[in-house]
């Protein structure tokens, strides 16, 4: 298993998200990546590697070339503070050019400040899920991107969740030119912003497995009846899950998604990662042992694709490095 690393996620250290007015202190944290890697560099049959540069173009095919500029011109203003929202131009009013105005017209919660180290960490994400699909291309069977920060929530251009640049969905797009390719996503909250960007589109099937999004985070995107719109209509799945959810529940859901894979036939497969539907994660509210996430991974690679992992989240970060280290042995058995 190659895993790729991109080493400038840590100059990116949001110090608060905002939750019913409260500042509570940022549960995405760099130590997050910084344990995994260091749990999986040491492991036999692992390889590190630092990204490679993309053009930009393979960030702006599923971002709006406007947002990706305001990512990064809204860090230049911002200096060495994080930059929150306050308003939130809605749907059906005039173009706004205030730069208070820009920052709610961009994202859509409060959790995902820009700093002027965000826009490097977030390219430097991108990359290495870019890294990570162009080694599977070439004939690697399975590469590993620790995207910090993550990326799932991230819509064509809004950013929210933690989330800045949807490195899975740029993964999945990339490798989409030879081929059908799945985006699988096991991260606890639903991938709204996966969903979002290849809704219309049936050359990636996005399946997603998730809490409940009445009770969780995202809150407004993830129920099973979202099936796509026009030439996507069949090709989103959700498979959202009940508070509590334990192994012996969340297994039969994951047969499930992995036959509907094999239906579809991909040629390539992406999964977002995500450690935070763990039992012991301190904002998931699933109930998954650490055995499960070996049982998950083999699962997974039983379906003998070429396949890019992508981190997403995972919150608990005395316990990442051992989850990270089970789920990773378990898709190499
Ligand atoms: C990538 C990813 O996993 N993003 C998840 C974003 C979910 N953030 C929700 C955080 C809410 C936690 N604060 C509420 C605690 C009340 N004290
Ligand atoms: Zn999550």
């Amino acid at each position: 298993m190659i895993i790729v690393y991109p080493s400038h996620h840590v100059r990116h250290r949001p110090p608060s998200e905002i939750f019913n007015g409260e500042s509570e202190p940022h549960a995405e944290v760099p130590e997050r990546i910084e344990q995994i890697h260091a749990a999986l560099r040491d492991m036999s049959g692992v390889r590190v590697t630092l990204p490679k540069r993309f053009p930009l173009s393979w960030i702006e095919a599923v971002h709006d070339r406007a947002y990706v500029s305001y990512v990064a011109e809204a860090g230049r203003l911002a200096g060495s503070t994080y930059m929150y929202p306050s308003v939130f131009p809605y749907a059906g009013h005039g173009e706004v050019s205030n730069p208070i105005a820009l920052r709610g017209q961009y994202a859509f919660d409060l959790y995902t400040p820009v700093s002027s180290t965000t826009y490097q960490a977030a390219c430097g994400s991108a990359m290495a899920a870019l890294t990570a699909a162009s080694l599977v291309r070439r004939g690697d069977i399975h590469a590993y991107a620790l995207c910090r920060p993550p990326g799932h929530h991230a819509e064509r251009s809004r950013m929210g969740g933690y989330c800045y640049f949807n490195n899975a969905a740029i993964a999945a797009n990339y490798l989409s030119h030879r081929g059908k390719v799945v985006l699988l996503d096991i991260d606890v909250h639903h991938g709204n912003g996966s969903q979002h960007i290849f809704y219309e589109r049936r050359d990636v099937l996005v399946v997603n497995i998730h809490a409940d999004p009445s009770e969780k985070f995202p809150y407004f995107s993830g129920s099973a009846q979202e099936t796509g719109v026009g030439k996507g209509i069949g090709y989103n799945m959700n498979f959202p899950l009940v508070l509590g959810t334990t192994d012996e529940a969340y297994h039969p859901v994951l047969q499930q998604a992995v036959r509907h894979i094999e239906k579809y036939a991909p040629q390539y497969l992406v999964v977002s990662v995500g450690y935070d539907a763990h039992i012991d994660d301190p904002i998931g509210g699933l109930r998954l042992s650490t055995d499960y996430y070996r049982r998950m991974a083999s699962t997974i690679a039983s379906l003998g694709l070429p396949t890019v992992l992508v981190q997403e989240g995972g919150y608990n970060t005395g316990k990442l490095a051992t989850v990270a280290k089970t789920f990773v042995s378990g898709f190499m058995q």
